[in-house]
């Protein structure tokens, strides 16, 4: 008796706490370092240069996972040759290693690897923080730095520490005009962006049934907000009438959990019922409030997309609320299906003309403005929009405010010009579902047969990682900057549409750390030739991308001590060799100071030992205690100076799990 998250663990189970697995049932102690075996892995362009480059350093001939899905859905913009370079190189690099190859323009990889590839009960490591969409259908989907997908595809296990399992009991029925969106919002508002941090959530109860699976995947997906490891539905007969829609009903499975409570570490319940439209304010998406709250604000902009919320359902719920209607005067409003399968539906039934004729602007299907690739909104702009994340300047206009609500509340601003309740607008829009759908795969390209002739292209914006050097025992430097709570890896390494075609140039893209939340930040880390960072609580949180940590590296970021890292972040610090370290007592936070020179000595046989890390405030004379909180796996790889250097020794494979 379990639940499902535990079934599903121990299913691919392959270490715990760094021993192998007998044939007695192991004990998930919580926090403890677990490894599993992964079935499927997916990048994105934006992370997966740099993922596929780490995976060609490995000296593997083909990638071993079941399924290996390249994607390319944020860097499309193409104003020069940067992102068709990289386009070049994911297309050749897939194919030569065995890796699926999905084109620009078939979609956003977490909604076409839902509608493709989901498999229930099977596990996704993906390099990209929303790779829990696929929850929706039921499998364990992870989000995590290249590295680890590289090693993943490579055949190695997934290490992390094994989260808590919080259900969360779904009773009662969401009313008209609410939406799946509300039920993740008030996940939000309730828990916070770091209410999820070393969780798993998953689902149940009897309002499960009441979901669709794209419903169910909007609110995966956004646990990702939550900072959660992952968020998981069980899965059962919607779950097996959407695979069949998509003619892939042959790899369903019904899993669930036993249900009982004493299977969770703790339980949430919503009632479905009680759920109103729901919106989060700038500039955090746990900002949440009832939307009637709201009402009245002047709109300027609406966009309908990202891998939340820009499935067939989303998109004509929207189609048929705006059908016969126009887009307010002042209003920009965009649409951007997440797929090539959601669009070319809306396209063949209508729904897209009806968009078109309100006055909505269409976009590719691709990330697009979710990642600042453009519709960057005006100056103080408001932009109400159906992603998942509003931090400030992440939309590439820094004094805008952006709001995060359903595509119900998007279509009804979109009309009005200002913050509007749905419920306002009268009769719910009712979706018809097709039984099944044409199916069209020929945007994702298969690898060849003969994968061993196929050549790299390798354009000039395609740069070698730089080297990594050990740790050193003991170094001086000065904190080159203190930042707050919840900084996000966006503030450390900004998107956009300037900065994202340089994530296959380190050098290029590092002149950019930091660049929105001090411009001198650079300049400062070159004048004194490297430093430390100083953090609040959940540092690191938001986006998987390991340029937040080999950007600062290369700059000779050496330590970064913090109350407490995210997840994602803290792995990728440890995987390039950067000193990950917690004040013992919270309160020394508050005593540092940028500029202020700090003395860390004893560094190695502290992180051999997983030991408490003494730290000389040199220029205000005080004294404080970090720790450096590592496995044994972890300490290896931080001494070697990451994870590339250890396993550039001869013990390569057995350092990154593979092939055990
Ligand atoms: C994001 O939503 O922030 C991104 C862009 O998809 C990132 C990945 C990246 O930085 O490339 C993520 O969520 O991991
Ligand atoms: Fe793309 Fe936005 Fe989803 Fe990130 S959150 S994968 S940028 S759509």
């Amino acid at each position: 008796m379990s639940s499902l998250t535990e079934k599903i663990i121990r299913a691919h189970l392959v270490e715990c706490q760094g021993q192998t697995p007998s044939a007695t049932p192991a004990e998930l102690t919580r926090g403890k370092e677990i490894a599993i075996k992964i079935d499927q892995a997916l990048t994105q362009d934006a992370t997966g240069t740099m993922t596929f480059l780490e995976f060609e350093a490995m000296d593997i001939p083909a990638v071993k996972t079941d399924v290996a899905v390249s994607y390319v859905d944020h860097n499309m913009l193409q104003t020069d040759f940067r992102n068709p370079d990289d386009h070049l190189y994911l297309q050749s690099v897939a194919a030569r290693f065995g890796a699926y190859y999905s084109k620009p323009g078939n979609g956003i990889c977490h909604q076409v690897h839902l509608e493709r590839f989901s498999a229930p009960g099977k596990t996704l490591l993906g390099g990209d923080s929303h790779t829990p969409t696929c929850g929706g259908a039921g499998m364990l989907a992870i989000g995590a730095g290249g590295l680890d997908v590289a090693i993943a595809m490579g055949g190695g296990p997934f290490y992390f520490e094994m989260p808590k399992i919080i259900g969360v009991r779904l009773v009662g029925k969401l009313p008209e005009w609410s939406a799946a969106k509300d039920v993740i919002l008030e996940m939000l508002k309730r828990l916070t962006v770091k209410g999820g941090v070393g969780k798993i959530f998953e689902y149940f109860g009897p309002a499960v049934k009441t979901l669709s699976v794209p419903e169910r995947s909007t609110i995966t997906n956004m646990g990702a907000e939550l900072g959660a490891t992952t968020s998981i539905f069980p899965s059962d007969e919607t779950t097996y009438q959407y695979l069949k829609m998509q003619s892939r009903e042959h790899l369903w499975v019904e899993t669930h959990g036993d249900e009982r409570d004493s299977d969770y570490d703790e339980i949430i319940e919503i009632d479905l019922s009680k759920l109103e439209p729901l919106m989060a304010k700038p500039h955090s998406p746990d900002m949440v409030v009832p939307v009637k709250e709201l009402k009245g604000t002047k709109v300027s902009q609406v966009i309908i997309g990202s891998c939340t919320n820009s499935s067939f359902r989303d998109l004509m719920t929207v189609a048929t609320i705006m059908k016969g209607k126009k887009v307010h005067p002042n209003v920009s409003f965009a649409v951007v299906p997440g797929s090539k399968q959601v669009y070319e539906q809306i396209a063949r039934n209508g729904a897209l003309a009806d968009l078109i004729s309100a006055g909505a602007r269409i976009l590719e299907s691709a990330c697009g403005p979710c990642i600042g690739m453009g519709q960057a909104p005006s100056s103080q702009g408001v932009s109400v929009r159906s992603f998942n994340r509003n931090f400030q300047g992440r939309c590439g206009t820094p004094d805008a405010f952006v709001y995060l609500t359903s595509p119900e509340v998007c279509a009804a601003c979109a009309l009005t010009g200002e913050i509007t309740d749905p419920r306002e607008l009268g009769q719910v829009p009712k979706i018809e579902w097709p039984e099944r759908l044409a199916i069209d795969d020929s945007m994702i390209i298969p690898p060849p047969a003969d994968k061993q002739s196929v050549e790299i292209i390798r354009g000039p914006n395609i740069k070698p990682l730089p080297e990594m050097k050990p740790l050193e025992n003991a170094f001086t430097k000065e904190v080159l900057i203190k930042v707050g709570d919840n900084v996000t890896t966006d503030h450390i390494m900004p998107a956009g549409a300037k900065i994202l075609p340089l994530r296959s140039n380190i050098p290029a893209i590092s002149e950019f750390v930091f660049s929105a939340v001090d411009p001198k930040f650079v300049a400062r880390a070159k004048e004194k030739q490297g430093g430390i960072i100083v953090g609040g609580d959940n540092y690191g949180q938001g986006s998987s991308r390991e340029h937040a940590a080999i950007a600062p590296l290369y700059l000779g970021v050496k330590a970064v001590i913090t109350k407490k890292f995210a997840r994602i972040h803290k792995a990728n610090l440890l995987n390039f060799g950067i000193l990950p370290l917690t004040f013992i007592d919270p309160q020394d936070y508050d005593k540092i100071e940028q500029g202020d020179v700090l003395e860390i000595g004893g560094i190695i046989s502290a992180v051999n030992n997983g030991g408490v890390i003494q730290v000389k405030n040199v220029t205000k004379g005080y004294e404080f205690s970090t720790k450096c909180d590592v496995t044994k796996r972890n300490a290896e790889m931080l001494l070697a100076g990451g994870l590339i250097n250890l396993t550039k020794n001869a013990t390569k494979t057995v350092a990154m799990g593979i092939g055990q």
